[in-house]
């Protein structure tokens, strides 16, 4: 079955060499995947080409040793070149991550192929005018957020008058509601608000630091894992 049609976003890591307080991304990775974290984001500001390359293949690997290559979806943050490259050197990649000023789905679409994942950073403007109405064809998600100020991406959020933009709960529910693709939200996510997250009805949650920056960082992806999976499916009894 195709990619796009059985892909899994409720438990999403994002994580780079800036994120891991010293320790290597690979074994962040291993403990996010075998706590049962789905989806992962390869996602570096200082890395070079080569670095993200090299990152991509560890990640593949260790979600591959894991026994998860088939439920673990891997993505690169905006480098279609490293993507494309990473595919050439034989590496399992399955798709990328966008935001608004990034390389244009269409031709991130046309690069990648139709068994891509390509995932879209919703915008904060006007976000729920934007949600409603942008071409979602070829788009496989939005990310959407933050849900709180954060450190590790400070100008997520920022409006065009320079404030951040925070979103509430109803916000987040009322998104769900109305988009037309699945939704993962992240922005300062820790684990005392995976119980209210999962009953917005988005579809998963993404961190960075709550898992990179951890002293645990197992314990830590496992309790939000766990905690998601009880708080969903409370809403599903519903
Ligand atoms: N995109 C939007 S916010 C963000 C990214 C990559 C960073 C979230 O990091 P944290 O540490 O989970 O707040
Ligand atoms: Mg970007």
């Amino acid at each position: 079955m195709s990619i796009r049609k059985n892909f899994d976003i409720s438990a999403y890591l994002v994580a780079g060499p800036e994120n891991t307080e010293g320790r290597p991304v690979a074994t962040i990775i291993k403990d996010a995947v075998e706590a049962g974290f789905t989806c992962v984001q390869i996602r570096s500001k200082i890395a070079s080409a080569r670095e993200l390359i090299q990152l991509t293949a560890q990640a593949s690997d260790v979600i591959a040793q894991a026994g998860r290559t088939d439920e673990v979806t891997l993505l690169v943050d905006d480098r279609l070149d490293v993507i494309l490259a990473a595919r050439k050197e034989g590496i399992k990649v399955d798709g990328i991550h966008v935001g608004q000023s990034d390389i244009p789905v269409k031709v991130c679409r046309e690069y990648l192929g139709e068994d891509s994942i390509v995932g879209l950073s919703a915008r904060t403007h006007k976000l729920f005018e934007y949600i409603k109405t942008v071409d979602v064809s070829q788009i496989d998600y939005f990310g959407a957020g933050p849900l709180h100020e954060t450190q590790t991406k400070p100008d997520c959020g920022l409006d065009v008058d320079g404030k951040v933009l925070t979103r509430s709960f109803d916000d987040i529910s009322k998104l769900s509601r109305i988009s037309p693709l699945p939704i993962v939200v992240g922005g300062g996510v820790k684990l005392d608000d995976i119980p209210k997250l999962a009953q917005t009805g988005v579809d998963g949650f993404f961190v960075v630091s709550a898992v990179a920056g951890a002293c645990d960082p197992k314990s830590a992806a496992s309790e939000l894992v766990d905690t998601w999976k009880r708080y969903k499916s409370k809403r599903n009894i519903k």
